[in-house]
């Protein structure tokens, strides 16, 4: 490996590539964080060499998962302000490594903020007595819940184990140690609980151009099933969960993991007809959601995408900071 920057900064990156750091906000804040790792580390006067390094450390993290959108949106926040700093004439090293910091403490700020508006909004939408289903393992989603069993609501949860990697167990002991009574149920009964069901609520690793939602592999079974149900089908996601690139007609990338999480390798290895597959992620149409609680309030799939532009504006030349322009 290489070893440009601190070993707190690589344990980061293998973290988020080995999902002992997982799920879209902290992978963010997590990211984040390395960078401020990263920069502070670099030892150079000279505020060129500075920024190709920073650029550099940032480039390892987008690449660490492809699908979290939170990962170079949080990236993006931090660079975009960093290089216009130093295009706007900043010449001390030391002064861009402060700046640095302050934007990131910024986002992670925004991000902590963020969760605390989606549980209050969330939770408003949640009746007393409701029965909640969940997928996966959402720190937005699992604010919403917690927020409303803490306004008073008596309410239960179904919560999907989410294989291969079993998320959904993080889910119930969460909800659990809050109090709530939860059901942990196989992936492959959501139909058959689904009657017993009032709402789903779920998180989003990305948010396309036209308000449909990335999530854990399984989560569009589980809209499809909500909606034949006329279960209403709610996604909480911070705005920063927005894909900027599919305005300009990028498709959101789908990460396919190793084989080994589904089956164990000597299990494949004496049949050589048989192949394992293992996306991680699958996408929702909007027509299958209802709602998407964001900290600036809950909105519409179909309009999402354009409140988030009119909102934050986005300029493609400030889609990659971390290429040499
Ligand atoms: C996690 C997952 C979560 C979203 C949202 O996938 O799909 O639902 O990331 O989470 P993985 P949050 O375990 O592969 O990272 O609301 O915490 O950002």
């Amino acid at each position: 490996m290489d070893n440009e920057f601190p070993v707190k900064f690589y344990e980061i990156v293998e973290g988020i590539k080995d999902m002992r750091i997982r799920g879209a906000g902290r992978i963010a804040r997590a990211a984040v964080n390395a960078l401020v790792i990263a920069s502070d580390s670099i030892e150079t006067g000279d505020v060129d060499e500075y920024i190709r390094r920073v650029k550099n450390a940032a480039k390892i993290l987008v690449d660490t998962r492809p699908t979290a959108v939170s990962l170079p949106n949080g990236l993006r926040y931090v660079l975009n302000k960093v290089l216009s700093d130093y295009r706007s004439g900043v010449s001390s090293v030391d002064q861009l490594k402060d700046n640095l910091k302050k934007y990131a403490d910024d986002f992670i700020k925004i991000s902590n903020e963020a969760i605390k508006r989606i549980a209050e909004y969330g939770a408003g939408r949640i009746e007393d007595g409701d029965v909640i289903m969940t997928h996966c393992n959402s720190s937005a989603a699992i604010s919403v819940i917690i927020s409303a069993y803490k306004a008073g609501k008596d309410i239960e949860v179904y919560a999907t184990e989410t294989r291969p990697r079993f998320q959904g167990r993080l889910t119930a002991k969460m909800l659990s140690d809050a109090g709530i009574d939860v059901t942990l149920i196989v992936d492959s009964a959501v139909r058959y609980f689904m009657n017993k069901v009032d709402k789903v609520v779920v998180g989003a690793d990305a948010i396309a151009a036209n308000g449909a939602v990335v999530n854990k592999i399984g989560t569009s079974m589980v809209a499809l099933a909500a909606h034949e149900a006329r279960v209403p089908f709610m996604v909480a996601a911070e705005t920063y969960k927005f894909s900027p690139d599919t305005l300009f007609g990028k498709l959101i990338v789908i990460e396919e993991r190793p084989y080994t999480e589904v089956v164990p390798e000597k299990w494949l290895s004496d049949k050589p007809k048989i192949r394992v597959r293992n996306p991680a992620f699958d996408v929702t149409p909007p027509e299958y959601i209802d709602l998407i609680i964001t900290e600036i309030g809950v909105l519409n799939p179909a309009v999402f995408p354009f409140i988030i532009r009119d909102r934050f504006g986005v300029f493609y030349s400030e889609l990659e900071p971390w290429e040499d322009s």
